[in-house]
């Protein structure tokens, strides 16, 4: 099977690099670089981006509880995941890796840092985080998020440190995630509301909106303990999540986020439908081999539990 897909990998990214004369360095980097799948959390500070790749990934990255920023650079948390084939008795392996982002505090420069991952990295996932009372700039976001969805990049829009500050903060972001799923993330698919318990998890074709407690909540003046809240729901949601379509988006957001593809992304999309036939064909193996992994991934993080 491996063999089969090297071959079929070859031709598609050789039509690509043929139709687009693009030289082997840049079709060799475009082969290896679908073995990493990437999630990229963003947010303002202090709202518990860290904290929730901790409860994702069982890292430890550094969070507490200050008023300085704590999270300054980049920060990556890889997982290394692999399947067994018994079929060809070969192991396959791929990486889901995590980039932990500093707050963005000056809204102005945000679109460098996004730049920053468009540049070279594949990323499927971009963890949009919002806490209740925190601030963003939310027409940024959604111009983040209509670009993220035009790249079939799938949107998480999670509302972190669910039980901080009261309900009319917590509705705030709610409707303003609300107000970015409606205008970019197509087709509601399912909904849970449970305002009371501040419990919400809604499907789209293209994201969803969820909110979590990372770790243990206590509010000592009412004396209210919190367990962790609906980290597994949000992993499992989006692994089930990455779908054909997705990874058909990979291979165009991979094309469209090189610089060399860049110039000629309405010419590259026009190529992509071109050789559909074979990227069609590569999307069932590598769907076959990504659904292994993402099922081993989640599987491997529930026993860690
Ligand atoms: N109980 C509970 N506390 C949280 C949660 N999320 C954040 N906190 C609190 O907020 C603090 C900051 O969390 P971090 O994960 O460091 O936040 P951050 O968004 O990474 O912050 P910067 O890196 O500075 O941008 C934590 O140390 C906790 O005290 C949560 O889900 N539950
Ligand atoms: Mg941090």
């Amino acid at each position: 099977m491996k063999n089969d897909i090297n071959k079929i990998e070859n031709e598609v990214v050789h039509t690509v690099a043929q139709e687009n004369s693009y030289n082997t360095v840049e079709v060799d980097y475009l082969k290896q670089e679908i073995q990493d799948y990437g999630f990229v959390v963003i947010g303002p500070p202090r709202i518990g981006k860290s904290l929730l790749l901790n409860a994702v990934t069982g890292a430890d990255l550094e969070n507490k509880a200050s008023i300085d920023s704590v999270t300054q650079d980049v920060t990556a948390v890889r997982r290394d995941a692999s399947f067994y084939d018994e079929k060809t008795k070969t192991t396959y392996k791929r990486a889901v890796v995590f980039y932990d982002t500093p707050g963005i505090e000056h809204w102005g420069k945000f679109e460098d840092q996004i730049e920053f991952f468009a540049a070279d990295k594949i990323i499927i996932s971009y963890m949009i985080c919002l806490a209740p009372g925190c601030f963003a700039e939310s027409a940024k976001l959604l111009q983040l998020a209509k670009i993220l969805s035009e790249q079939h990049v799938y949107v998480q829009l999670i509302i972190t440190d669910m039980y901080r500050g009261n309900r009319q903060q917590f509705t705030a972001v709610l409707d303003a995630f609300k107000d970015i799923a409606l205008k970019c993330l197509w087709n509601k698919k399912s909904e849970e509301i449970d305002l009371k318990e501040r419990d919400v998890k809604i499907t789209f074709d293209k994201g969803m909106i969820i909110s979590v407690n990372s770790m243990e909540f206590e509010h000592e003046a009412f004396d209210i303990v919190k367990e962790q809240k609906n980290i597994q729901e949000m992993i499992e949601i989006m692994f089930t999540s990455i779908d054909k379509n997705k990874i058909a988006g990979l291979f165009t957001a991979i094309m469209n986020n090189r610089n060399f593809f860049k110039k000629a992304w309405h010419k590259v999309q026009g190529i992509v439908t071109e050789v559909m036939p074979f990227v069609s064909k590569v999307v069932d193996q590598i769907m076959y081999t990504g659904l292994r992994i993402f099922k081993n991934f989640v599987d491997d993080l529930i026993e860690q539990k």
